[in-house]
């Protein structure tokens, strides 16, 4: 069994779930924050057979978007000038995803 820890944007989520749970893919939603942007993102859990992985895979390539986001104004400090907010572009990913191996599942 494998272990995908999967980070997504909260504007795909909502289908994403639906299609993973009709493949038979159970799921743990958790909300999160991505460390550069600060804002929500959302963290799937989803334990699977190996056999299933690559139909996962597919299912959120599918569902997720790459998207261009302008940040809010991120403080940039130089030595000898004042505080000067910069505005950047950075484009984020459809998804984010960690492949691990489970060494036991176990339900009681
Ligand atoms: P954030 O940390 O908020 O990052 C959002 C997007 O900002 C990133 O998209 C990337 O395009 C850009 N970015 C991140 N750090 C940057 C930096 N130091 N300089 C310039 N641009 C930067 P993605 O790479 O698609 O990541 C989306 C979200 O996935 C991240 O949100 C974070 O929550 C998670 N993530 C990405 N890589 C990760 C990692 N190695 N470990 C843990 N979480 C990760």
């Amino acid at each position: 069994m494998k272990m995908i820890i999967c980070i997504v944007q909260d504007e795909d989520v909502h289908v994403l779930i639906e299609d993973l749970n009709k493949a038979g893919i159970r799921i743990t939603r958790l909300p999160s924050t991505g460390g550069f942007l600060k804002s929500g993102n959302t963290t799937l859990l989803i334990g699977i057979e190996e056999e299933k992985v690559e139909l996962a895979f597919d299912i959120i390539e599918k569902n997720c978007k790459t998207r261009k986001i302008s940040t809010p104004l991120i403080p940039v400090n130089m030595p000898t000038e004042s505080y000067i907010p910069q505005p950047i572009d950075v484009t984020v990913g459809g998804a984010t995803l960690f492949m691990l191996d489970v060494d036991e599942f176990v339900r009681l």
